[in-house]
């Protein structure tokens, strides 16, 4: 192969590497825009209508503007609340985490609404105006300023202001634009946990990190066994930096107690499953005489520091789990004046990963489902093991294309406003691809994979194909129908994102 000739041929497994998490990468990206209309409204039994100057949702009417870029499927899951069914498995996931948090401590927050301001979900958590975050390739807009949530933290600043309590649990559902494979669904399941102390409660700071560290005693014990891996020091100049506001005994303290407590999540969470699977005859029961191994590893997040991401060994490989550190103290000092002398941690953990793991349910998509097979297999306050009622024959087609050209950005549209990959004078960015197929395929598509790259060494035109897994959770699906969609795919790419068929 030629060296000026790039050509990839990328296995599931590198995918999943190459991609970076939403919130722990700042790599800047070239400018780019694309504007994707939907002509839709919702049906009578929806709770939006699309509007060509606004979007109505829940009765209330959102203007809309060059930012809008919310799908009518993608609003169609706002009703579902999937946390807040006691038989569905994010049901009962949510109820076994909330019974690892007592609730003199901890407030519990289930129903807050998911459209939220830019403000809540990034000014208040410190995000920089550049994050990738913020760009319309990652974030469903109703407008400029309105967005739907893209993760539980955009409720931070609004709960460490209002509640009363030390500490808060909060579970909703969250949006982002993303790829499309077996783990990864445009709308998912976080639980957000937070706890404070007030320095004014204490003489000294000795006296507050005593409290803190008193308070690991009262962290409800499990009957499953862990083992830890924290092979890196608690905080680290350049790394994982202590804030100014923290001495290194108060930050450690609270670190601890941060750390402690999520232990104990996973140790129940994880011991159930493996219960689960005992029951189901998948394990022999002296597989749990090992007990389950679990790591800390040093993450980043605008609005903590010194921070963290768990993982926990399943299936012979490292899962990650949530996310978490010491609250940034600007996120409490702008809360509220009274929050100024407060110190504390945070996290936010992905309901649907674990829920697959806890009753090894394969596919994303089957949380959504709304087949009977599926959801009478599960109960309230049960962890059982899932029994897959049928797997119907998968279907894939390719498709090919040339790269557009670059086009000037149109003007008034910031760095945040939408970023792509440039490749050779190209733009494109592939959760626009994702975003199109899934909004015709909708649920059929299992999963969408870059399988092949490759840029022509005279005209350094690019080219890529992808390989669109189409299958029905439920039935079979005819031929003719699979190349129905495939056909209206090809055509909005075209029409959509400039590309040229090959
Ligand atoms: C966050 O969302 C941070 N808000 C977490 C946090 C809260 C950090 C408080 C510090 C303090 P992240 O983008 O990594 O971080 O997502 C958190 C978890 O959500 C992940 O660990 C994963 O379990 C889950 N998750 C993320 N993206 C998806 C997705 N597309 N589908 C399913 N689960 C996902
Ligand atoms: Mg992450």
């Amino acid at each position: 192969m030629s060296a000026t000739m790039r050509r990839t041929l990328l296995s599931s497994a590198a995918r999943l590497q190459i991609r970076t998490p939403v919130y722990t990468s700042l790599k800047s990206r070239p400018l780019f825009r694309i504007t994707v209309r939907y002509s839709s409204t919702g049906s009578s039994d929806e709770c939006f209508k699309i509007n060509p100057d606004s979007i109505t949702i829940f009765d209330k009417s959102y203007p809309s503007d060059t930012w809008t870029n919310v799908p009518p499927q993608i609003l169609s899951a706002l009703p579902r609340k999937l946390h807040l069914q006691p038989s569905h498995p994010i049901g009962i996931l949510r109820t076994i985490v909330e019974s690892r948090f007592p609730s003199s401590t901890y407030a519990r927050h289930n129903t807050l609404p998911a459209i939220v301001s830019t403000a809540q979900n990034f000014d208040s958590l410190g995000f920089p105006m550049d994050h990738p975050g913020r760009s319309k390739t990652d974030t469903y807009y109703v407008n400029e300023k309105t967005v739907l949530r893209t993760h539980t933290s955009a409720h931070q600043a609004d709960m460490f202001r209002e509640e009363e309590k030390p500490g808060f649990l909060i579970s909703a559902d969250v949006y982002r634009r993303d790829a499309i494979d077996r783990s990864h669904y445009p709308v998912f399941h976080q639980m957000e946990g937070a706890r404070v102390w007030d320095r004014k409660a204490y003489a000294s700071s000795e006296e507050l990190v005593a409290a803190i560290t008193e308070d690991i005693n009262n962290i409800p014990p499990t009957t499953f066994s862990v083992t830890v891996e924290d092979p890196n020091p608690p905080h680290h100049a350049e790394r994982n930096p202590l804030q100014p506001t923290h001495s290194a005994p108060e930050a450690e303290a609270v670190a601890a107690h941060l750390k402690r407590t999520l232990e104990g999540v996973v140790a129940e969470v994880f011991g159930r499953a493996r219960q689960a699977k005992i029951e189901a005859g998948l394990l022999t029961p002296s597989t749990t005489e090992e007990p389950l191994k679990i790591r800390w590893i040093e993450a980043y997040f605008p609005f903590t520091s010194p921070s963290w991401e768990l993982e926990v060994w399943w299936d012979g490989q490292w899962l990650e789990l949530l996310g978490c550190g010491v609250v940034q103290h600007p996120v409490l000092s702008s809360a509220s004046p009274s929050c100024e002398s407060k110190l504390g941690w945070a996290f936010g953990l992905g309901l649907e990963r674990i829920a697959m793991v806890l009753f090894g349910i394969p596919d994303i998509r089957l949380f959504w489902t709304r087949d009977a097979r599926f959801l009478e297999q599960f109960g309230e306050g049960r962890v059982c093991w899932f029994n897959p009622y049928s797997k119907y024959p998968p279907c894939y087609k390719d498709v090919a294309f040339w790269l557009p050209q670059a086009t000037e950005p149109a003007a008034g549209v910031s760095a945040a406003g939408g970023l792509g990959e440039m490749q050779n004078g190209q733009v494109f960015h592939e959760n626009d691809l994702m975003e199109i197929v899934r909004g015709i395929g909708g649920d059929l598509v299992e999963d969408v994979q870059l399988i092949d790259e490759f840029t022509h060494p005279k005209t350094k035109k690019s080219s890529k194909c992808y390989r669109i897994n189409y299958r029905s959770m439920d039935r079979s699906l005819t031929n003719e129908e699979v190349d129905n969609i495939q056909e209206k795919v090809r055509q909005a790419l075209e029409k959509e994102m400039k590309v040229t068929l090959r």
